[in-house]
């Protein structure tokens, strides 16, 4: 067992797991909770509020109507801030009319196509904000942007209801296990969970399971050695079920909160990496029987469509509980969520907003859908 890095602290002592509560991971009862600070953008923008009272009597009609639901997340609308200035802003623009026309349903489908939103979600959106529109006897367009915003929303909460309960359990590693097609940002996302789950004040480990390429266990070493976190891994071309099996070993003896295990990403052998992680999990259930907690599927939201495409592959052969979509930051299609929601079902929990190990936002559907249509300041 060749270990690129030494652990920098030793971990909690066994039955003393410190740390909070990720939304969508449970710590057992006894367990300290501590939330995450609170962004300071959510303390308000007393500016901004004045800036509104000044705007003729019409806007203030139309900002009431179309303001934030969410607490803002600032890193997040950074990440989306090509999407909001292109597609979405011509969103917003296309409901500043007189009256809801039939061109307004027309160019609202084409945009929502080209932010990546798909054809199929798109259309669905177009009819359900019709049909509402026609039920509710809705005549002023700034209502209407109102309720597309809602079924946005709802959309997306409709893949969160999938999600599974999962317990971070005092003295045994929650182990997660991260796959995708490769390229698509799996070890850059490793680096982003470490250093989210430190922040929680878990002690993590990484395991070099992408044994493929030595560029790639070397690129993990690097990031356990920033993250001050040890890192599992033997030599290239050795047998990923090896790293493993050594990896829950030593995240067992040494108390580890979160054991990461990074995968190979091979689409030209599908089915040999379908049965690796199939087998990767059996040795992880030799240790810890519910192993792997969560598995994440890395999406690339540069690739748009053909992402999709290869994330249902993924997702037909191992069973994924969460999705993380990586690169928002680099591309104006963060539309890809919404089909990704709604083709895959599987929650999104985690968006990826650049390279650095602190670049990435917990996904939840109000404060996407926000951070879509508002940015810094904005939507107060
Ligand atoms: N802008 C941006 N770049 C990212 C993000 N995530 C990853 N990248 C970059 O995307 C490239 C590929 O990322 P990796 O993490 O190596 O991807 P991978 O899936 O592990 O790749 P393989 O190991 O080759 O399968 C790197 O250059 C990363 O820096 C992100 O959220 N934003
Ligand atoms: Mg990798």
């Amino acid at each position: 067992m060749n270990q690129r890095a030494e652990p920098g602290s030793p971990g909690p002592p066994r039955g003393t797991l410190r740390g909070g509560r990720a939304p969508h991971i449970h710590v057992l009862p006894g367990v300290r909770a501590r939330l995450p600070p609170i962004p300071l953008a959510c303390r308000g923008f007393p500016g901004w509020r004045t800036w509104n009272q000044r705007l003729p009597k019409g806007a203030n009609v139309i900002l009431k109507f179309f303001r934030r639901k969410a607490q803002p997340d600032v890193q997040l609308e950074q990440g989306l801030e090509k999407t909001r200035r292109g597609v979405f802003s011509e969103i917003t623009r296309l409901f500043d009319r007189a009256a809801i026309d039939e061109a307004l349903y027309e160019d609202l489908e084409m945009l929502l196509i080209q932010a990546d939103v798909g054809w199929d979600v798109s259309q669905q959106l177009v009819a359900e904000l019709r049909a509402r529109v026609q039920r509710d006897r809705i005549q002023d367009p700034a209502a209407a942007r109102e309720i597309l915003r809602e079924e946005m929303i709802s959309l997306l909460e409709a893949a969160q209801r999938n999600r599974t309960v999962k317990i971070l359990q005092r003295g045994v590693p929650f182990v997660i296990m991260v796959v995708g097609v490769n390229g698509v940002g799996k070890t850059t996302t490793i680096a982003k969970l470490a250093k989210y789950h430190q922040a929680f004040g878990r002690s993590v480990m990484l395991a070099a399971g992408d044994t493929f390429r030595a560029a790639a266990i070397d690129q993990l070493a690097i990031w356990g050695e920033r993250l001050d976190v040890p890192v599992i891994a033997h030599q290239q071309g050795g047998d990923p079920g090896a790293v493993v099996f050594d990896a829950m070993q030593a995240a067992h003896a040494r108390n580890v909160d979160v054991l990461i295990v990074d995968t190979a990403g091979r689409l030209h052998t599908k089915h040999n990496l379908m049965a690796e992680l199939t087998k990767l999990r059996k040795i992880m259930q030799k240790t810890v029987p519910d192993a792997p907690q969560e598995t994440i599927l890395v999406i690339d939201a540069t690739t748009g469509q053909n992402g999709l495409v290869q994330a249902k592959e993924f997702s037909n052969a191992v069973a994924i509980s969460d999705i993380a979509i990586a690169k928002l930051d680099g591309t104006a299609k963060g539309g890809i969520a919404f089909s990704v929601a709604k083709e895959l079902g599987t929650p999104i929990s985690y968006v990826g907003t650049g390279e650095k190990a602190a670049d990435l936002a917990e996904f939840r559907p109000e404060t996407y859908v926000d951070s879509l249509f508002f940015g810094e300041g904005e939507g107060f």
